[in-house]
């Protein structure tokens, strides 16, 4: 009968959706592991070791040859904390400036590559970046507490001692939406049930990756059949008020969506997967 076929389309509407949140929250947990795992090899091999074993051209080469393990990163970079007493100190052994993370609503696109950002104003702290992988070298110099979600991580991240992520937004050099990951790198004096103050007090640097995500959603679904039948729509439903759409089109019947929950690890943060067929029956 009719109610019999809509019933089963409804189910295999429910599968496929229910496949494709796992699949993605699947790889999303594995990238998020192995950054976790980066930030102990910085921890290592640059803070732990003296001389430092990790320079630029040494990280850039280990974060290309190790970006098969984080399937939906777009790159990764390296921020260390500096106090302002600290800056000048700094900026002469780095030899070049801590620099204001300026966004497009700011400046004109052509402006917007950190050779041309304005020196970082004075600030109580910096996370100026001193190691990245090639494909977000352009961040490199740029003070990541100088931009909104990437300062509300970096604080977060740092208190906690867990993974964490911004809600959406638009990436320096990027025209789609996407997430930032981040851990805290801590010095030795951390100690295993440390308070938030003295987690504070012992961080000494920040290991973030970025998710672009449109471009690494679409990569994943395409990698998997039936992209033709079904429209998938991801968004980040933490603010219940507002939903904002990572990932989607406009295509498909909306009055007949299946919704998958996704866990992204970050307990703060809640995001859903939304189904629908493209085709009515
Ligand atoms: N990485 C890449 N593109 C970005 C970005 C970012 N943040 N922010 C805006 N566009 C080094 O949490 C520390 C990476 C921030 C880490």
């Amino acid at each position: 009968t009719n109610e019999d076929i809509i019933m089963k389309r409804r189910e295999t509407l429910a599968n496929m959706c229910d496949e494709r949140a796992r699949v993605l929250q699947d790889q999303f947990n594995v990238s998020l592991n192995h950054v976790h795992a980066l930030s102990i090899l910085v921890s290592t091999f640059h803070h732990g070791k003296s001389p430092s074993a990790i320079d630029q051209k040494t990280f850039e080469e280990y974060t290309e040859r190790t970006n098969f393990e984080r399937p939906l990163t777009s790159g990764v970079a390296y921020a260390l904390k500096v106090p302002h007493s600290e800056r000048e100190k700094f900026e002469k052994e780095h030899g070049w400036s801590i620099k204001k993370m300026e966004t497009e609503d700011q400046t004109v696109v052509q402006d917007c590559v950190p050779e041309n950002f304005d020196p970082a104003p004075t600030q109580d702290e910096y996370a100026p970046v001193i190691f990245a992988q090639e494909t977000v070298s352009h961040i490199v110099s740029v003070d990541m507490m100088s931009g909104e979600e990437d300062r509300e991580n970096i604080l977060r991240a740092r208190a906690s001692g867990k993974g964490v992520l911004t809600s959406p937004f638009k990436l320096l050099k990027s025209n789609h939406l996407g997430v930032v990951l981040t851990f805290a790198v801590y010095d030795t004096s951390l100690v295993p049930d440390a308070t938030e103050e003295q987690r504070i007090e012992a961080t000494i640097g920040y290991l973030g990756a970025s998710y672009d995500m449109p471009s690494l959603v679409e990569k994943l679904l395409h990698q998997l059949a039936s992209k033709q039948t079904i429209a998938v729509d991801v968004y980040d439903t933490t603010n219940a008020s507002g939903l904002i759409k990572m990932y989607g089109s406009e295509i498909g019947d909306t009055s007949e969506q299946h919704i998958s929950s996704l866990d992204f690890g970050d307990p703060s943060r809640n995001h859903e997967m939304h189904c629908r067929f493209k085709h009515k029956l």
